[in-house]
């Protein structure tokens, strides 16, 4: 029997060496340490021997229990603790690895133009309003003072659809029509319309045939031309600086009567001369006038009782200016690394 503990001591020893999961170290434990194994049979063999053997197998064989549960209780933690490792090594972290790279977006120059001119006619109590782009003769040209026949109607200047009668919009103000007749009351009015208009004209540096436009107008019953004067003065002076004046020269407009083109004293130089006003000092910047009372009477407004004042803006000017880009093309190219430097001057990422 002693033989046989001895060779039962060093088979276990060998197979729970062997064992590689934790699956066969619960098979193990069963086939040895269980009912039907070999140790509990070494047990029963024990009654057939005298109370001195029986004293002295009992020992060896309590010891060999106490060994192999011992033993598998180590190999258990070996195999566990191996498992960890394992699972630690998998799921290490490279901190030393680059991250990802994320891109900031930020708005277009031309959409940062509009919400600041936006914000600068909300804060004096302006509404913004907005229409369609394929406009109606009637209210691209009929409503505004140019008959048929006028030379800005031309068809060498707008994109005409569907014969004569519908054509894109070549300029904001059919909204502002669209609006006064709207205004069943005919009372005051205060509105800035933003948007895209579209001209033929061949593209080059300095033209598009789609362009930015925000045009404002304000009706009531004593506007005059101190308003306009007084209202352009506000606008130039949060858009290019409160040290800015501004300078009004006679001009045509078929909507305005008187009209005038309005320049702002540059911003750059301060007025000195330099390559931004072409050293004349001053930098045009909107066109304005006293609404012409055809445009009036053509949306119900009696002519005798109100009054009003309009200007329309170009977006692309205002930021080409603004920013220093030299080239209107480059608004409408996206182009990341204009859009980039834009980011960069505005003080983004
Ligand atoms: C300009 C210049 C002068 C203008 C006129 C009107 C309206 F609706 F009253 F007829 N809206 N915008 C206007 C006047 C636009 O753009 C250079």
């Amino acid at each position: 029997m002693k033989e046989q503990v001895r060779n039962l001591k060093q088979e276990i020893l060998e197979k729970v060496k062997a064992i590689k999961t934790i699956k066969e170290l619960g098979e193990l434990k069963v086939e040895y340490l269980g009912k039907k194994g070999p140790i509990h049979a070494l047990t029963n063999q024990m009654k057939d021997l005298s109370i001195e053997e029986k004293k002295e197998f009992g020992k060896e064989i309590n010891l060999l229990k106490t060994e192999t549960t011992l033993l598998l209780e180590e190999m258990k933690e070996r195999l566990e603790e191996e498992a960890l490792n394992q699972k630690l090594e998998q799921e290490k972290i490279d901190t030393s690895l680059p991250g990802t790279e994320f891109f900031v977006g930020c708005d277009h120059p031309l959409e940062r133009i509009r919400t600041e001119i936006e914000e600068i006619f909300i804060s004096m109590g302006y509404d913004v309003v907005e229409g369609p782009e394929v406009e109606s003769d009637l209210y691209n040209f009929e409503k505004l003072n140019l008959p048929k026949g006028h030379p800005a109607r031309d068809a060498q200047d707008s994109f005409y659809i569907e014969d004569d009668a519908y054509l894109l919009r070549t300029q904001t103000s059919p909204v502002q029509a669209r609006t006064m007749e709207a205004n069943q009351e005919k009372g005051p009015i205060r509105i800035i319309c933003p948007g895209k208009t579209y001209r033929r004209d061949s593209d080059d540096a300095t033209h598009s045939h789609q362009f930015s436009q925000i045009e404002g107008l304000v009706i009531g019953k004593d506007i005059s031309l101190a308003d306009l004067k007084g209202t352009l003065e506000v606008f130039a002076r949060k858009m290019f600086g409160e040290e800015r004046s501004l300078r009004f020269r006679p001009s045509f407009f078929p909507f305005t009567e008187p009209s005038f083109e309005v320049d702002v004293s540059c911003f750059k130089c301060g007025g000195k001369g330099c390559s931004i006003c072409k050293d004349t000092g001053w930098i045009e910047i909107l066109g304005s006038g006293a609404v012409h009372p055809n445009v009036l009477k053509n949306s119900g407004y009696d002519p005798e009782v109100y009054t009003g004042f309009a200007f329309g803006i170009g977006q692309e000017r205002v930021a080409m200016l603004k920013y220093g880009i030299t080239d209107i093309r480059s608004f409408y190219t996206n182009d990341m690394r204009m859009l980039n430097d834009f980011n960069r001057m505005e003080g983004g990422e």
